[in-house]
């Protein structure tokens, strides 16, 4: 018998190492997943490799992100995207479908297998006992071209439910709960594996709430078992034969374990501007809001939508509230339209957005300045809404439309008895999935003028000299690094464009001056890069000149991210040595080449502006040194595959 289901997931998936904390280990991916905003990266890196047809079991590129289309930009990534996807061998799942993580769900996530996706909610598909992780873009094109994924092997925290959700308390009080727990950092280096009773009172869609906000807490992922309701689920989606039957071992064991009494949980709520600032909601109660959002990944099964419309049935959205909802897919787009909950949600006055991200990622539905918005999301980052001092709160889609409906942050406990929910059978159409082309050679790959070829990068040199160009403290999101919205989306597939918008929030003028001074240096505190997968935030620093980035911790994705552009990624060795670096220092570190090479952990940096030297940690497995040596990830995947190509020849 198996220790716990994420290890027997990991075992069954083993090329190479030893499943053991903290050591190295890859793995077989049998899925991946990409979307429009990352994945003209990928399916463009996929090119530059010479790669003619993806080699994994199943691959879906996803438009879900940049559906906004205000001049012909974005509608050219979206035709670039069908193109290259029908060539490679790739399912396209075409914008209005839905939001990738949902319609995986639905459609294609199996217990046992692994996902990787170019996202940070991939682990959503975790709901039905498959380990699935999110990556930068450029470690998608490495799998997809036959490389196995290498990572270090998190420990399994386990989370043991007990009892079962009172009324008016669900899922998302669950996730953020967790997060209020653990913190934004708690998860790091581990996978959360879900166990205990109380796990069979959730449905597969409630487990996928909780999975989705697992990547808030730094989780590589979030684990579920498959059981009968994975069955259910399955089934329901003509899938049944894709089960398997993958519980949590008797005798199971973790690395550590938390508890959680689901009949314990109240009402929660995250406060502006983290997902881990965690209060419960009657602590706020009362606070007046200009804006509800209901959708994202997190929040947009039926079960949410109809929720959400028998609080708002026969009644109006407050005067001063502006409420908005995103079905998380077609399929759910659907089954509101068939069993009257979309007919309540727009008599309430709701305004029915397209199945996409959306307000998530601010394209579109900016809230007015200096408000209070309140969404059922999963990220709160400042700025994130496009509105830079609006102030965005965290909640479940009880929360969310019982504060629609008096226009203040309510209890939904206030409401009486809760509604009962019963989830109609789905109507399966995949009409908007199209099948890869049968003969590649026939596709002819469409590059509208903003697809642009990502940059090429020289080998790491001896040494580095240059300038701290920004010193920042604990925190900073890769919405911070590169903001997303709807300027700045539509330029992911060009990077000399987007690299303009690095830090555009934080320091307005970021870019300018990096490239004025030929590069230099970025200085972070905790948790540095948390947040999205966007490799854009270590590729477009990169090509502006950045070379290492000191901080006292890093988020895991943005770490291998700047990894794979040949950003070196020091930890100082002390809150001090943070404290005694400045804006403006110049900086040199000397012999770096044989250093990474020889594997040193600590690297002399000599700080030229206070003639001072001081020491840095570098954890890097050996992979990542031979990856940083070369420059970056592109280099070596296209020497081993230009020799094959030649091989082949
Ligand atoms: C997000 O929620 O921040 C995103 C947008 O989905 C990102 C991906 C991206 O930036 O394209 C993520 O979570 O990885
Ligand atoms: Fe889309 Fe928001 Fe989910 Fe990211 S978090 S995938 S932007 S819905």
């Amino acid at each position: 018998m198996y220790r716990n289901v994420s290890c027997k997931i990991i075992e069954d998936h083993l090329v190479e190492g030893k499943p053991e904390p903290g050591n190295e280990v890859s793995i077989k991916i049998d899925q991946t997943l990409t979307q429009d905003a990352t994945g003209t990266l990928v399916y463009m890196f996929l090119e530059a490799i010479g790669i003619e047809k993806v080699k994994t079991r199943l691959s879906v590129s996803y438009v879900d992100h940049n559906t906004l289309q205000t001049d012909s930009r974005s509608a050219d990534s979206h035709r670039y995207l069908q193109t290259i996807a029908s060539k490679l061998g790739v399912i396209f799942s075409k914008p209005g479908n839905g939001i990738c993580h949902r319609i995986h769900l639905e459609r294609f996530a199996r217990p046992g297998w692994t996902l990787l996706g170019s996202d940070s909610h991939t682990p959503t598909a975790g709901a039905v006992g498959m380990l699935a992780i999110g990556a930068g873009g450029i470690d998608l094109a490495a799998v997809m071209s036959g490389e196995p994924y290498r990572m270090k092997m998190p420990e399994i925290l386990g989370v043991r439910l007990t009892g079962r959700l009172a009324p008016w308390v669900s899922a998302k009080d669950v996730a953020l709960s967790l997060l209020g727990e653990i913190g934004v950092k708690g998860g790091l280096g581990k996978i959360l594996e879900y166990f205990g009773e109380g796990v069979n009172h959730l449905t597969v869609p409630e487990r996928a709430t909780i999975a989705n906000m697992g990547t808030e807490t730094g989780a590589t992922s979030s684990v579920f078992p498959s059981d009968e309701e994975t069955y259910r689920w399955l089934k329901m989606q003509g899938r049944e034969e894709e089960w398997i039957n993958l519980p949590t071992p008797e005798r199971s064991e973790y690395d550590d374990i938390v508890e959680i009494d689901l009949s314990k949980l109240e009402p929660m709520i995250a406060l502006p501007h983290s997902p881990g600032n965690v209060v419960k909601v009657s602590e706020v109660e009362g606070l007046e809001v200009q804006q509800v959002c209901i959708g994202s990944c997190t929040n947009s099964s039926y079960r949410d939508l109809a929720v959400a419309a028998s609080i708002l049935r026969g009644k109006k959205v407050h005067p001063n509230v502006d409420l908005t909802v995103s079905p998380g897919s077609r399929q759910v787009l659907r089954a509101i339209a068939k069993s009257g909950v979309l007919a309540d949600l727009i008599a309430a006055g709701a305004r029915i957005l397209e199945c996409a991200c959306g307000p998530c990622i601010g394209m579109g539905q900016a809230p007015p300045a200096g408000s209070v918005s309140v969404r059922t999301f999963n990220r709160n980052f400042k700025g994130r809404s496009g509105t830079p001092d609006a102030k965005v709160y965290l909640v479940s889609p009880e929360v969310a439309a019982a504060t629609a409906l008096y226009g203040v942050i309510t209890d939904p406990r206030r409401l009486g008895p809760p509604p009962k929910i019963k989830e109609p059978s789905m109507d399966i159409d995949d009409g908007l999935l199209l099948a890869p082309a049968r003969d590649p050679s026939k596709v002819k790959v469409t590059r509208g003028p903003n697809i642009v070829p990502p940059p090429t990068f020289e080998p790491l040199p001896d040494s580095f000299e240059g300038e701290v160009l920004i010193k920042l403290g604990d925190d900073v999101s890769t919405d911070d690094i590169l903001p997303a919205g709807a300027d700045v989306l539509p330029l992911r597939s060009n990077i000399p464009a987007i690299s303009k918008y690095v830090f555009a929030r934080v320091a307005p003028r970021f870019a300018e001056k990096a490239l004025r001074k030929g590069g230099g240096f970025i200085v972070g505190g905790e948790n540095y890069g948390q947040g999205s997968s966007r490799e854009h935030a270590a590729l477009c620093p990169r090509y502006l000149g950045i070379r290492a980035v000191f901080a006292k911790s890093y988020a895991r994705i943005h770490k291998r991210n700047l990894i794979n552009f040949g950003i070196i990624p020091f930890t100082f060795d002390s809150p001090k040595a943070y404290e005694l670096i400045d804006e403006g220092d110049m900086l040199k570190i000397d012999m770096l080449r044989e250093r990474i090479r020889r594997g040193d952990d600590r690297i002399p940096v000599e700080n030229v502006t206070s003639n001072s030297t001081f020491t840095v940690n570098l954890d890097l497995s050996e992979r990542s040194r031979e990856i940083i040596l070369a420059g970056g990830l592109l280099n070596l995947l296209n020497k081993k595959y230009s020799q094959t190509k030649r091989r082949r020849m």
